[in-house]
């Protein structure tokens, strides 16, 4: 992994979905824990491109959502929600400029947030979701059929609790999986070693695996703990303005 693409938190954050009832995130504040975050990722190894915010989408930061970078080429998505399928626009184009075009895109009346898309060593698991339904789940597996990998579909619906498949899971490699009680039984994901999060850290299960160094949301000291006990190193980041419009670390960035 030597790459990241980002994009900016607005002035604006604040209008931003939210289902998670913690407040209004400031906005600088939100600026500052964004800069620490390119620079954890910077001192992984990656080389960033930070897109600017852009006024008409207040979540336009969590670029995640919006475009599918595997290592056969990226696929834009048609996120789930109405108010958020104009960030896709800027994506593709910088995508387009990064691997040249074209870039296929999910199609209507498919919608896919990619949030809802784990990558495991070519195993794509993904999430049936409020923003990810059957026609942009199936779409999103056949292609990446096509493209050589493996895909299976876990319908996340009934866990109220999960926003994204990745707010309940992330891989940290060599068949290892962190993963809330939401998911961790979920026959899709039986192959893997499950590293349950406990539940009052159900937040830090979307932890980012970048080279040999894990990212974990600050404040969570037990799966910290079991990050580190796996041979990791862990930078722990501030998240709480993200996390107030249920974003995690994952969907800060897309990383290839
Ligand atoms: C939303 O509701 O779409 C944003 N406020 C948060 C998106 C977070 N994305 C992610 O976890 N992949």
């Amino acid at each position: 992994m030597n790459h990241a693409l980002l994009r900016l938190p607005g002035e604006n954050l604040a209008a931003g979905l939210t289902q998670a009832g913690e407040g209004a995130p400031d906005p600088d504040l939100a600026l500052e824990q964004h800069q620490r975050y390119c620079e954890a990722l910077a001192s992984c190894g990656l080389s960033l491109t930070v897109l600017p915010a852009d006024p008409r989408h207040p979540d336009g930061c969590f670029v995640e959502d919006t475009a599918l970078v595997t290592a056969r080429g990226a696929i834009v998505t048609r996120p789930g929600a109405p108010s958020r399928r104009g960030e896709v626009d800027v994506i593709e184009a910088a995508l387009k400029g990064l691997f040249g075009g074209p870039i296929p895109r999910v199609a209507a009346p498919g919608t896919v947030d990619a949030g809802d898309v784990c990558e495991a060593d070519g195993h794509f698991i993904i999430g049936l979701s409020a923003r990810t339904n059957e026609s942009g789940a199936e779409e999103l597996a056949a292609r990446l059929l096509d493209l050589g990998y493996r895909a299976d579909i876990v319908d996340i619906r009934a866990s109220r609790r999960l926003l994204h498949l990745k707010a309940g899971i992330a891989f940290l490699g060599d068949g290892r999986m962190l993963a809330t009680t939401d998911v961790s039984r979920a026959p899709a994901l039986a192959a893997y070693e499950i590293i349950e999060v406990p539940d009052e850290e159900r937040y830090a299960a979307n932890a980012l695996r970048v080279n040999e160094t894990v990212l974990v949301a600050a404040g969570h000291p037990k799966t910290r703990a079991a990050v580190e006990a796996l041979g990791f190193d862990v930078i722990a980041l501030e998240m709480s303005e993200f996390r107030k419009l249920d974003g995690g670390l994952s969907c800060l960035s897309l990383r290839w």
